[in-house]
């Protein structure tokens, strides 16, 4: 007699790999135009988010600004280096 196994379609789904941006020092970029420019390129972040990104990039040479799925990440990115500031972007694990 044969059986017929049916495997029933699975419903659980990864999450979509999600990446860091970061925020990079640099001796030219105004303060208040890093913060300013941080909470217009990135809607989730607020003022004093924003502060605090700003100041560990000037303060570690390194700040991190989001975590995020990659569309995200490259698009903040960009345009945050469209604005003359220096950013990039890499993997969470
Ligand atoms: N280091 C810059 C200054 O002293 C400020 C800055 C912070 C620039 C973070 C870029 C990133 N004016």
């Amino acid at each position: 007699m044969s059986v017929e196994i049916i495997q029933k379609p699975s419903t659980v789904r990864k999450l979509a790999p999600r990446y860091r941006v970061l925020l990079h020092n640099d001796d030219f970029n105004p303060m208040e135009y890093v913060v300013q420019t941080l909470m217009a390129t990135v809607p989730s972040l607020t003022q004093p988010q924003a502060v605090n990104v700003m100041m560990e990039a000037h303060t570690n040479g390194m700040g991190l600004v989001i975590v995020c799925a990659l569309e995200h990440a490259e698009f903040y990115a960009e345009t945050l280096n469209n604005h003359g500031l220096s950013s990039t972007i890499e993997p969470d694990d």
